[in-house]
């Protein structure tokens, strides 16, 4: 079956005329496009991953390179890439997919149902042969993404096997802004984090972080509300969670961002990921037939 045909067999199944369409989206794979007065957005079934939000008023809050591979096997750059199995390069396993492999497989689109002023779309994936080679764990998650005047992401892990899974997970979202040189992140003032630019060492932030190099930091055992003050848009994106104890912040920098061909060489300047996160010391822990959540919710203010 060709994308076009199952995107119009989905699209007769779950879509919502003129509000959720599904579509044949870059590539040949398929989106869900939502348009309504409280947002315009997109995800795609490759990865579970949201590529667009845009509340009215707003531009776009999600940042997306020009130069993404829409392929499977391999991640889209941008919107929020969901980390799992693992975090960054896995433990032991050099040859293993960096951020684990469930965001370079298609996921299957569960639900598109209205939800107090927005759009749920629920997509799905649960082990196969082919994860079981990599991580024997039974498991089934969802990513439920609630497209409205905020966004709110959950994602749901079940374990629905006879053993624990032990997982590390993450929301690797990426988020636009007028010129990352220019924008502050706060909320994370007294917290401690590994750098991982500096041989993974412990550090603790000092006030805002102001990005002036290439930045990969994890920080360590915080739920708190952070803040992206952007004055050159002139806004500012809250970013809220529950249940995740870790935030990384990454912006590649010039030579960075040089070396990885899906993103354009001064595209740094434009983009900074916050990722609400579970990862080292907070891995998640699942008994059989339990579920762990994470929830996120992403909101766009005037400054
Ligand atoms: O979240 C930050 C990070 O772990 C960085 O170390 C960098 O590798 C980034 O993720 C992007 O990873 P990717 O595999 O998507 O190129």
């Amino acid at each position: 079956m060709n994308a076009m045909s199952a995107a119009s067999e989905l699209n007769e199944r779950f879509g919502l005329p003129g509000t959720a369409v599904v579509v044949e989206g870059n590539n040949g794979h398929t989106a869900v496009r939502v348009t309504t007065p409280q947002a315009d957005a997109e995800i795609y079934l490759l990865g579970g991953q949201v590529t667009r939000w845009k509340p009215p008023g707003f531009g776009e809050v999600l940042w997306l390179s020009g130069h993404s591979n829409y392929t499977v096997g391999k991640a889209i750059r941008g919107g929020v890439p969901v980390c799992f199995p693992w975090f960054g390069a896995r433990a032991g396993d050099p040859r293993a997919p960096s951020h684990g492999f469930v965001r370079t497989r298609e996921w299957r689109l569960e639900s598109i149902a209205r939800t107090g002023d927005g759009i749920s779309v629920a997509v799905v994936t649960t082990n196969d042969s082919s994860s079981q080679l990599l991580w024997p764990a039974e498991f089934e998650l969802r990513l439920r993404a609630i497209f409205g005047s905020q966004l709110t992401l959950q994602f749901e892990l079940t374990n629905t096997g006879e053993k624990a899974i032990e997982a590390e997970a993450a929301l690797h979202a990426y988020f636009t802004v007028g010129d990352v040189r220019e924008t502050l992140i706060q909320g994370l003032d007294q917290t401690e984090y590994l750098d991982k630019t500096d041989s993974n060492s412990r550090k603790m932030q000092s006030c805002d972080i102001r990005i002036s190099s290439e930045t990969d930091r994890v920080y360590l055992d915080t739920e708190r509300e952070i803040e992206i003050h952007d004055p050159v848009l002139k806004r500012r994106v809250r970013i809220a969670k529950q249940r995740s104890r870790n935030t990384v912040v990454w912006n590649p920098w010039i030579e960075k961002a040089h070396s990885l061909a899906d993103f354009g060489d001064n595209e740094w300047q434009h983009m900074v990921c916050v990722e609400p996160a579970n990862v080292g010391s907070n891995v998640i822990n699942v008994a059989p037939r339990e579920q762990r959540t994470m929830t996120v919710r992403i909101a766009a203010a005037l400054l």
